[in-house]
């Protein structure tokens, strides 16, 4: 791919800093500087080595007034970031200059880089394939170590190269299978299909276990939608508080005094919790706590993980028992709250009613109990994940659509292989699950989706 045109953008982020960064990408880059840029010696950006920082200042050309004072570095194509000829502008940070400095690159040869253009340039330059792309993107929105660590393992093509890997062994799958139809006719040969039979069994499993570690891998790039339910003043808001550890939401002893979703964000040890505190569900009259309730039960069923407490101190409600029947199909972790104070819920029938579902005690005031909720969260996250050595990780929803829809073509092979119907059948479903592969490393990708992708990066990458 080959693009005509320059592109430049603010590469930090907006505000008050140390420095501010302009990065210029394409063609005309040392041109634009030629303009603009003079070391203190009085030298051009091109007369210097490539990838020296090189001090001096930014002019207008128009005016020959000082801009600012800068360290500018220029790399040579194609041993850059995006393939093309890339300077980087180190100016002072906050808006002047940094804005200043752009309008100048603008006004003389670039045009304004899209969200991820720079990036994007990369994929297409073939620097990198599209999921190495959203790795990029994955590193600089990480909020938990874990997250950044897969995604870096990703950019370094961990994920890429086993996609790589087993399309090729599809693609030898597909050979077999087009030299046999090439020779036999009608007639099938038994050696053929055993053969691609038990290949394709193993690329199946292969999928398999890749796909098994999407949920986790979901978790840790996105984070776990999580809601608090309950009735009014079991201690919702208290939990929230509780595990941010500061006074978050406003806790009171009149039940009702949540009426909003209140989000916060937090880390468990590396897995981000988006957490949410609720209004108590109840029958009410009032109108602004009606709309609260309608809010917590719109919540309720897009949470990955609901917590639901009860009151140790208060017999079963009618209340509980509309929320319990709400929970059966849900990841739901129960909390036996303020167990400090005299015992009142009939804890068998709750653990009856709610069966297999994991249940703490906790007393909030006491401070008891946190922990093993801690633990709990942790351990539901982790307790789906194989731990195969090497087994890399699928993070993005996207890549883990392709890799079912791969798995689905490769199944119906398989299912036609034992049916034994002609090669020709078989032939269009392995190149169903190899095509579908190569949406994950960019391979098979329209235009659409490529945009898609990129316009959710940030501009200057
Ligand atoms: N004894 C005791 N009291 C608690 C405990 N946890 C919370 N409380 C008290 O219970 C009352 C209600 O707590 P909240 O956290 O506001 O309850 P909530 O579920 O958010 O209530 P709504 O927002 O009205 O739905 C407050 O007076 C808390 O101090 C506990 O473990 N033990
Ligand atoms: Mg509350």
């Amino acid at each position: 791919m080959f693009f005509d045109d320059t592109i430049a953008a603010i590469a930090t982020a907006p505000g008050e800093a140390g420095i501010g960064i302009i990065r210029i990408s394409g063609e005309k880059t040392l041109q634009i500087m030629d303009k603009l840029f003079k070391s203190n010696q009085g030298r051009f950006l091109k007369e210097m080595p490539p990838r020296m920082l090189t001090y001096g200042n930014i002019f207008d050309p128009d005016t020959q007034q000082k801009v600012d004072e800068v360290l500018a570095v220029y790399m040579r194509a194609p041993h850059t970031y995006t393939k093309e000829d890339i300077v980087e502008i180190n100016c002072h940070g906050g808006m002047i200059p940094v804005k200043r400095i752009l309008g100048l690159v603008l006004k003389h040869g670039a045009r304004m880089a899209e969200a991820g253009e720079f990036t994007k340039r990369a994929f297409l330059n073939g620097r990198i394939d599209l999921a190495q792309a959203e790795a990029v993107m994955d590193l600089i929105s990480a909020k938990t170590e874990k997250g950044f660590d897969v995604a870096l393992d990703q950019l370094e093509g961990g994920l890429s190269k086993e996609i790589k890997r087993i399309r090729n062994e599809i693609l030898e799958l597909l050979a077999h299978i087009e030299v046999s139809i090439d020779f036999s006719e009608d007639d099938i040969d038994e050696v053929t299909l055993e053969l691609l039979l038990d290949k394709s069994l193993k690329i199946e499993e292969e999928l398999k276990h890749m796909l098994e570690t999407a949920d986790t891998g979901k978790i840790i790039r996105e984070g776990l939608n999580t809601v608090i339910v309950g009735k009014p003043n079991v201690g919702k808001s208290s939990l929230l508080n509780a595990l941010l550890r500061e006074t978050r939401a406003i806790v009171t002893d009149i039940p009702g005094t949540t009426r909003d979703v209140i989000e916060e964000q937090l880390n468990i040890r590396g897995i981000l919790l988006r957490l949410m505190d609720t209004a108590g569900i109840r029958e009410t009259l009032d109108v602004v706590e009606k709309i609260g309730v309608e809010r917590t039960k719109a919540f309720f069923n897009q949470a990955d993980l609901v917590i639901f407490v009860l009151d140790a101190s208060r017999e079963l409600t009618s209340e509980d028992i509309e929320i319990m029947a709400l929970l059966e199909d849900k990841k739901v972790l129960v909390i036996i709250n303020k167990t400090d104070l005299p015992l009142k819920l009939d804890i068998s029938k709750v653990e009856a009613m709610l069966k297999n579902k994991i249940m703490i005690k906790l007393s909030l005031v006491e401070n008891v109990g946190l922990e093993l909720l801690e633990d709990a969260i942790v351990d539901m996250v982790f307790k789906g994940e194989v731990k195969r050595k090497d087994q890399v990780m699928v993070t993005n929803v996207r890549h883990k659509n392709s890799l079912e829809k791969a798995a689905q073509s490769l199944q119906e092979g398989i299912s036609a292989i034992k049916q034994r119907l002609p090669l020709d059948f078989i032939e269009v479903d392995y190149r169903n699950a190899w095509e579908y592969l190569g949406e994950i490393t960019g391979e098979s990708v329209g235009e659409d989706l490529l945009d898609h992708i990129f316009s959710n990066f940030c501009i200057g990458k």
